[in-house]
């Protein structure tokens, strides 16, 4: 077997007109490296959740949380082919060159630095997941008609998963494709071609603590999955890290169905839209799952503002409409939900 091909000379065959991009994917793995060399060196038993400020979304920020976008935000302004960033970790959109009025590059990044960054100090897997839109019209200020763009109009989007080994996912109209960081190269190599999600799979996620706040139709779901076949097997088993980067990771290669639902507390949910759900449910579509609300395809929603959260119910397309179907009972059939 030949020795696997490097992200760039991937990318240089597969969008060899395309310096942007290919520019734009170089820095995001700079930065991705970066952060798993962090990552692997960060104090043990030292706790993430030191204060370091509160996020838009009033969350706490940790250390590791702006190391994490301070790299990001550094790379893409490097790259030279990102005009503006919407991050998890900026209350608003970060314009690249607002005072040379917006020429830098034609991609809009919206990203999430670090997902799942509470598990950092249990030494539980970590992601960062980022989207990629072009933006509409070069000749205009940047405004919302370009940073609020529905899901279906990304061009590309991917996640980086520092596990055991740091896997790049990397998904766009051409299909989805895994890289692992090659330590004693410091290359992503194309370790995963062609990836597709299997059509069904045998484990479900999704956080049970939060049981008594889901709607009815979502809790005959988790029962459903908890039941015992005639035969007194037990078809499905939990898995659920607190970082959906894993979580979605695993169902992509092993199939399952991953869920974020609404509560009686919070009915859209935790997770946001813009830097979660829509690059994630890009990919799984582009591997051939799907990614709902409940009611409705994750693609297709218009998007408001750049921090709007979403319930999401994404993996193996079978799963997912049996899901769809105790949540949502006239839930359309998969073939009008792509429409
Ligand atoms: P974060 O971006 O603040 O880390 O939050 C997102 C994470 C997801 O990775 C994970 O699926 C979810 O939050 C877990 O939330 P909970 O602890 O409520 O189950
Ligand atoms: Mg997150």
């Amino acid at each position: 077997m030949s020795d696997p091909k490097s992200l760039r000379h991937f990318m240089e065959e597969q969008h060899p007109q395309d310096m942007h991009l290919i520019s734009l994917l170089m820095h995001l793995t700079m930065a991705a490296s970066e952060l798993s060399v962090k990552l692997a060196s960060y104090p043990f038993g030292q706790m993430n959740d030191v204060d370091c400020g509160i996020n838009v979304q009033g969350e706490m920020q940790g250390p590791m949380d702006v190391f994490a976008d301070h790299r990001f935000m550094l790379h893409l302004r490097a790259s030279g082919s990102c005009c503006a960033v919407i991050s998890e970790e900026q209350p608003e959109v970060v314009r690249m060159n607002e005072d040379l009025g917006d020429t830098a590059g034609p991609y809009i990044v919206a990203l999430d630095p670090l997902d799942g960054s509470s598990n950092v100090a249990v030494n539980i897997p970590v992601g960062s997941i980022f989207s990629i839109y072009t933006r509409k019209d070069k000749d205009k200020m940047l405004s919302n008609v370009d940073y609020l763009q529905r899901g279906e109009e990304q061009v590309a989007a991917g996640y980086f998963l520092y596990g055991t080994t740091t896997i790049f996912v990397y998904a766009d109209a051409k299909g989805v494709d895994g890289f692992t960081l090659d330590s004693l190269s410091g290359e992503f190599l194309h370790t995963h071609p062609g990836i597709r999600i299997p059509a069904s799979g045998s484990t479900y996620a999704v956080n049970d603590g939060n049981y008594h706040l889901f709607r009815r139709g979502t809790q005959n779901y988790v029962r459903f999955c908890r039941q015992q076949t005639e035969l007194g097997d037990v078809p499905y088993s939990a898995r659920y890290t607190g970082s959906m980067v894993a979580d979605v990771h695993r169902l992509l290669i092993r199939g399952g169905v991953f869920l974020y639902p609404g509560t009686t507390t919070a009915p859209a949910g935790k997770l946001r839209l813009a830097y979660e759900c829509n690059p994630m449910a890009y990919i799984v579509e582009k591997a051939g799952g799907l990614a709902i609300t409940g009611t409705e395809r994750i693609l297709g929603i218009e998007i408001k503002s750049i921090h709007q959260r979403s319930p999401i119910v994404i993996g193996s397309a079978q799963m997912v409409m049996t899901a769809g179907h105790f949540i949502n009972p006239i839930l359309p059939s998969l073939h009008e939900l792509h429409l």
